[in-house]
């Protein structure tokens, strides 16, 4: 077959998903209408011709200024369903997808709304589609450590509706020791932990080896720096840690490098397990897994072998009792 067919075929997982940032801008302008709200666009190209960010931070504040159209429990769902209806499309069979929950305290939804949306959806897109899927809670790093604790107690009576917590958002002046308590509590809870070491951050590398030593994750999100260090990919490896590599959003390194290195090609090459996922799709182009897998594919100069491979590698990745994955 060709390569988008062969691709398309592939069962897949994602584990870097932020479903915020899945949130298209048509749903945008109909969750506006639904909660009252003006949006100051024109329409849905104006909408997403305005999805113009140049590093973290300009991103970031794009992203959230878009949530902000969530307001109640169905928008949770509905928001929640588009991504996992799409996914499924493309033979995704197992999702472990990121929210941010402190961005919708702040506009005053509850817990019970933000969580209880999702999961609706989640069963109801186990039941009708086939697809199955976890929910990871991110805490907004450049938020404070009180905001971030708060979170997480207001989150642990529906711990049963969580696989684990994430560290995700502006990395700048916020390493991941600032969150040292909040992951130890996580882990003291039976949650599973990872965290985002987005590419070319300051302190790249210390924060890498922070999240390794110190918040002892399960997983990287991103990570691609590791290749900088021999030391490190070695405790990696030694650690059987998988790394979330999104190529649209954190493709390369540039930072410190003479010539522009790819991330997957170089992870791959030090013998780290990367799978691949889509990130913020509605930010980016609209583009979800199957497209990105055909551009890495061309970008990262990926074999069938390697394709394959990371297919394994996403499957092996799971949080899911040993049988489930078997089973996959
Ligand atoms: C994010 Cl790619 C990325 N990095 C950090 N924080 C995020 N929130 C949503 N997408
Ligand atoms: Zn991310």
């Amino acid at each position: 077959p060709t390569l988008a067919k062969f691709i398309h075929g592939l069962p897949k997982s994602e584990y870097h998903v932020h479903l915020e940032g899945t949130l298209e801008a048509e749903m945008k302008f109909a969750l506006a209408k639904r909660n009252g709200m003006n949006l100051p666009f024109a329409d849905v190209a104006a909408m997403k011709a305005s999805y113009q960010y140049h590093d973290l931070p300009s991103f970031l504040a794009i992203y959230y200024d878009g949530m902000k159209v969530l307001q109640k429990e169905p928008d949770f769902y509905d928001l929640a369903y588009a991504y996992l209806a799409k996914a499924a499309s493309q033979n995704v069979i197992y999702a472990e997808m990121f929210f941010d929950p402190q961005e919708h305290l702040k506009r005053g939804v509850t817990m019970a709304d933000v969580i209880g949306g999702i999961t609706r959806a989640r069963r109801d897109a186990e039941s009708k589609l086939g697809i199955r899927s976890q929910l990871i809670l991110c805490f907004v790093r450049d938020l404070s450590a009180e905001s971030a604790m708060a979170t997480l107690d207001a989150a642990l009576p529906f711990k049963a509706d969580l696989v684990g917590v994430g560290l995700d958002s502006d990395e700048a002046g916020n390493p991941p020791e600032k969150f040292r308590e909040h992951f130890a509590k996580a882990r003291a809870n039976g949650l599973k932990v990872t965290a985002h070491c987005d590419v070319d951050q300051t302190d790249t590398l210390k924060n890498i080896r922070t999240v390794l030593t110190d918040l002892k994750v399960d997983r990287i999100d991103h990570g691609g720096n590791i290749v900088q260090s021999t030391e490190l990919v070695a405790i990696a490896k030694e650690r059987g840690i998988y790394f979330t590599v999104c190529p649209t959003f954190s493709g390369t390194l540039r930072r410190t490098e003479k010539m522009p290195v790819d991330v997957v090609r170089a992870m791959l090459d030090a013998g780290l397990k990367v799978t691949i996922s889509s990130d913020d799709p509605a930010y980016m182009g609209s583009e979800y897994i199957d497209g990105v897998l055909i551009r890495a594919v061309d970008r990262s100069r990926l074999s069938k072998a390697e394709l394959i491979a990371m297919t394994r590698y996403g499957f092996e990745a799971a949080w899911l009792p040993e049988a489930d994955k078997a089973a996959m």
